[in-house]
């Protein structure tokens, strides 16, 4: 596996801020050279969120750059994530006219961020994007463990077959969400998600 690992917890936890703030989402998943990403790309397509795997230090030819510059013409976008997955070599490649700074993967202790700010790139044909700075974590605040849920797609199916209507998935009897990733038909590393937002990011605060 290529530094850095692949954290689901982030990518929910970016997920979960989207879609509570009615912000549309994709997951990119780049570095796609170093690891299978069809198992990640499968868990999010079938929620209904457009995954691009790409190859950034292939540069503008590969395909899933290709595909994702088509889709970012004319839209307003940020690439967040963990510092070192390859935002800024994303953008140099989507874009060679624009060039973002970018740096070796920082490999001990707290690591080295070589994006520091977020910067905003106008691009050639309309539209702008966001390069920011690498996160290490991301915590929720502010919101329910029923709004959280909310942004599950496949808990919010489920809910209706809880016992209790306002079942938080965490510790109810006969939870349709937790008897559904018992059954392999919801994602263990999202129920693990959900489970660690409201019991570790909500509580804290
Ligand atoms: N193997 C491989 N390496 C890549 C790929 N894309 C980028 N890299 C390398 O990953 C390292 C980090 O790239 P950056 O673009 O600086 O990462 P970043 O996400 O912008 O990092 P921060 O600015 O610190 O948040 C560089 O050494 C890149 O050459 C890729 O698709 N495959
Ligand atoms: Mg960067
Ligand atoms: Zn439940």
């Amino acid at each position: 596996m290529g530094a850095p690992d692949f954290k689901p917890g982030l990518i929910d936890r970016y997920l979960v801020i989207a879609g509570a703030n009615a912000i549309p989402a994709v997951v990119v998943i780049n570095k796609s050279d170093l690891a299978d990403a069809s198992p990640a790309r499968e868990l999010y397509r079938k929620l209904g969120i457009p995954v691009f795997l790409t190859r950034a230090s292939r540069g503008p030819d590969e395909d899933g750059v290709r595909e994702l510059g088509r889709f970012l013409l004319g839209k307003t976008c940020v690439v967040a994530g963990q510092s070192g997955v390859g935002k800024s070599s994303l953008i140099n490649a989507l874009f060679p006219s624009l060039t973002a700074r970018t740096g070796a993967v920082a490999m001990a202790g707290h690591g080295r961020h070589t994006t520091t700010s977020a910067v905003a790139y106008r691009l050639p044909g309309g539209g702008q994007l966001v390069d920011s700075p690498g996160v290490r974590e991301c915590a929720i605040t502010g919101l329910s463990a029923l709004a959280v849920a909310l942004q599950y797609p496949e808990f919010a199916a489920c809910q209706p077959l809880c016992r209790f209507t306002n079942c938080t998935h965490l510790h109810e009897p006969d939870c349709a969400v937790r008897a559904a990733v018992a059954a392999g038909t919801i994602s263990p590393s999202r129920w693990e998600s959900y489970r660690s937002i409201v019991t570790e990011d909500l509580a804290a605060t």
